[in-house]
C-alpha cells in the first residue's frame, strides 16, 4: 500500500478532473494506495468538491481540510493520517509526469527519500520562476552543502518509518521539503533524485514575493542551526 499526498489550496477549477485522472493512472498500477487531499483556509469551492471527491470514492480518497494556510502544516497532517509508510507527494495541477508516482516507489525500495528534479529533468516554466528556482537551489548549495536540485514541494517522496522523527518540528510552510531532506542527508539517510517532466505555465498558488522572502529567511535560520551553532 502506499499513500499520494496532495496539498491544494483554492483548486476548485481542477481538483475534480484531477483526482479522476490520477485514479485512473493509479488503478493501472496495480497495487492498492489511498490518495490524501488536504486544504487549508481555500476560500473558494475546494473543500465542498473534496468532501465529494471522498465520499464517491471510499477509503480511495480522504479529503482533509485546516483553517491555517501553509503546505507544511498540510503535509503534517496527510502524514499522519496516513495509512502506509511510502509516501508520494504530488502538486494538484498534475503538471509533472505521473509516471514519478511509479518510479518513486520502486526509488523508496532503496531510499529513504525520494526527489523528483525538474532541473534535471525538463521544464517549462516561466523564465522568472526558473531563475528563482535556480538561485535558491545554488544558496542552498552554498549555505549548506547540499547539491540537490529541486526543493519544491511536488514529486517527492518519503518512507514514513524514516522521517517521522523530524515530522513534529517541520515548518509551516514549504521549507519543510529543505528541512526533512537536510536532516535526513545529515542523518546518512539515503537519498536518490530523478528526473522529472513539467510543463507548468499557470500561476502559482504562492505569493512569489513572500515565498522567496521566506524561503530564503528559512534557509538562514537551518543555516545557522547547522553550520554556526552546529545543531538543528
Ligand atoms: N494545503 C495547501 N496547499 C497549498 C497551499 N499553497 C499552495 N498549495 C498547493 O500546493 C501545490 C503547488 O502549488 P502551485 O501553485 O502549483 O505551486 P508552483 O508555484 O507551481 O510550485 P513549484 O513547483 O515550486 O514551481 C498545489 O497543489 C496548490 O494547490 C496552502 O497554503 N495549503
Ligand atoms: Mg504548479
Amino acid at each position: 500500500m502506499f499513500s499520494v499526498l496532495i496539498p491544494v489550496y483554492n483548486e476548485e477549477a481542477i481538483i475534480e478532473a484531477n483526482t479522476t485522472r490520477l485514479i485512473e493512472y493509479l488503478n493501472g498500477l496495480g497495487r492498492p494506495y489511498e490518495i490524501l487531499i488536504c486544504s487549508n483556509g481555500s476560500t473558494d469551492n475546494t473543500d465542498v468538491i473534496g468532501r465529494r471527491l471522498e465520499s464517491e470514492n471510499p477509503g480511495r480518497v480522504r479529503f482533509f481540510s485546516l483553517k491555517n494556510r501553509g503546505v507544511g502544516r498540510a503535509f503534517k497532517k496527510m502524514v499522519s493520517k496516513s495509512r502506509s509508510d511510502l509516501l508520494v507527494s504530488i502538486d494538484a495541477d498534475l503538471t509533472t509526469d505521473l509516471s514519478f508516482i511509479d518510479e518513486a516507489l520502486k526509488g523508496l525500495e532503496e531510499n529513504d527519500i525520494v526527489i523528483g528534479s525538474k532541473h534535471v529533468g525538463s521544464q517549462r516554466r516561466s523564465i522568472g520562476r526558473k531563475l528563482l528556482s535556480g538561485g535558491f537551489i545554488l544558496l542552498v548549495k552554498l549555505l549548506l552543502g547540499m547539491g540537490y536540485s529541486d526543493y519544491s514541494i511536488g514529486t517527492k517522496a518519503y518512507k514514513k518509518s524514516a522521517v517521522q522523527q523530524w515530522i513534529r518540528g517541520i515548518d509551516y510552510g514549504s521549507s519543510y521539503v529543505i528541512e526533512l531532506i537536510y536532516y535526513a542527508k545529515s542523518a546518512g539517510l539515503p537519498i536518490s533524485e530523478v528526473p522529472v517532466f513539467c510543463d507548468d505555465r499557470r500561476r502559482s498558488r504562492f505569493n512569489l514575493a513572500q515565498e522567496v522572502f521566506y524561503r530564503f529567511r528559512n534557509l538562514l535560520r537551518l543555516w545557522y542551526r547547522a553550520r554556526v551553532r552546529g545543531r538543528v
